[in-house]
């Protein structure tokens, strides 16, 4: 079988360059980072996915998956690295660049370069402006090249990346025929063929249509406080007709895709983005609002004691990057409370952020119960679902996912 050189060894990249090593390709893992590279060769992980470390090990220990800090020569090389944004919300390409500029050198005649960082519509026919930069010797010559963006669900990834669709789209029609050859090999999902940009932009708008979603959830959560109506009550009304499904409100939209997406479109389209915008504009205001209703909490009570119930982006996992629960508790530490409790099942300890402010403490579910007077509900974890909500008794409650409704 052939070989395989995945450039970028994180959430996508390593589950990916393990499925295809455990499909019987040798695979190439590469990695900048050196820490990375030693943990993967030892079989072991350096990131929580549930299933991934087994799955890991399997592929080291069979000898088809090796890691380096630097490229090596393979038939197939596929990039997964961050597409994050800068400053101003434009997106930055620094990385897909580099590692196109890397790899360039080990590529021959024949080869297939598939980018699967979710990326701004023209990234793929970048990448093969880059490589032909770099080795002029290969212009004209046969070199393929196509996008097939990830969509995992973060704490499903090893359950959802071998069935879910992939969506494959080649800068010709030569390039998309032999990705989907390839990805036919490891995944049992349908290969849905199109071209690079069609591609690009069917990820961004897949994220972009949740962040919407959950916008307009949001938006009406607002709205239902000025009113007085229960919004969880109203949306599971509403929900009751056969052609309405409305997405849950929360603090804010966490993680690193649904949240950064939506921009590549508007940076693309900016005049012709409008709603697309204003969604985003709404959920990362979300944080604000929740905190205001902590604050008039905290003034009408004497002594006041917070608990924050919950710092991950979302339930039942641990990754509190990008989570507006932990930007809710960074601000609430930094202001004058006396003293923030923070319950998070998933996590043994505060992160960084946190763990040095004097007023923080990380406590257990039952000693926030028993302090707390004001109850800051951020995250739908599985112990808080259970909770006895007895104990919520004589408490201002705060819930923002409606567990306690
Ligand atoms: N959220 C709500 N209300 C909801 C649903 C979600 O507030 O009704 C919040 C969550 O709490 C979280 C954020 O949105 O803070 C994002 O969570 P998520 O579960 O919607 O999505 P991610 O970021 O974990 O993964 C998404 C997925 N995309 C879609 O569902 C369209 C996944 O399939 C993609 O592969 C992933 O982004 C990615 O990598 O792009």
């Amino acid at each position: 079988m052939g070989h395989v050189c995945v450039i970028g060894l994180g959430y996508i990249g390593l589950p990916t360059a393990t499925l295809i090593a455990n499909s019987g390709f040798k695979v190439y893992g590469m990695d900048p980072v050196a820490r990375v590279v030693e943990t993967v060769n030892r079989g072991e992980i350096h990131i929580v996915e549930p299933g991934l470390a087994a799955y890991v090990k399997k592929a080291v220990s069979s000898g088809n998956l090796h890691a380096d800090v630097k490229p090596h020569e393979a038939d197939v090389f596929i990039l997964a690295v961050p597409t994050p944004f800068k400053e101003d919300k434009e997106p930055d390409l620094s990385f897909v660049e580099s590692a196109t500029r890397e790899i360039a050198p080990f590529v021959k005649e024949g080869n297939l370069i598939i980018l699967e960082s979710t990326s701004p519509v023209g990234t793929t026919e970048k990448v093969q402006k880059w490589v032909l930069e770099e080795r002029t010797d290969l212009v004209g010559k046969n070199l393929y090249f196509a996008h097939c963006p990830e969509r995992v669900l973060p704490g499903k990834i090893v359950e959802e990346l071998p069935h879910n669709d992939r969506i494959i789209g080649g800068i010709d029609a030569e390039s998309t025929k032999k990705t989907v050859e390839f990805y036919g090999h490891f995944v049992t999902g349908a290969l849905l063929s199109t071209d690079a940009r069609t591609a690009e932009m069917a990820k961004l708008t897949e994220n972009s249509f949740r962040d919407v979603n959950i916008a307009f959830a949001n938006e009406l959560s607002i709205i239902c406080d000025k009113l007085g109506i229960d919004v969880w009550e109203l949306i599971r009304l509403a929900n009751r007709h056969p052609r309405v499904n409305i997405l849950q409100p929360g603090p804010g939209v966490g993680g690193h895709c649904i949240a950064v997406d939506p921009w590549f479109i508007v940076d693309s389209a900016p005049h012709e983005a409008r709603l697309i915008r204003v969604a985003r504009e709404v959920n990362d205001n979300k944080p604000h609002i929740v905190m205001e209703k902590v604050y008039d909490a905290v003034r009408a009570t004497v002594h006041p004691k917070v608990a924050c119930l919950g710092l991950a982006f979302k339930p039942d996992i641990d990754d509190l990057r990008e989570s507006p629960s932990l930007q809710i508790a960074e601000k609430l530490a930094a202001g004058s409370l006396d003293e923030l409790l923070v319950v998070e099942p998933n996590v043994h300890e505060l992160p960084a952020s946190l763990a040095d402010k004097k007023n923080v403490r990380l406590v257990s579910l039952e000693d926030a119960m028993q302090d707390a007077n004001i109850v800051l509900l951020l995250v739908d974890h599985k112990e808080f679902k259970a909770m006895d909500r007895a104990l919520l008794k004589g408490k201002t409650v705060i819930d923002t996912r409606g567990i306690f409704a």
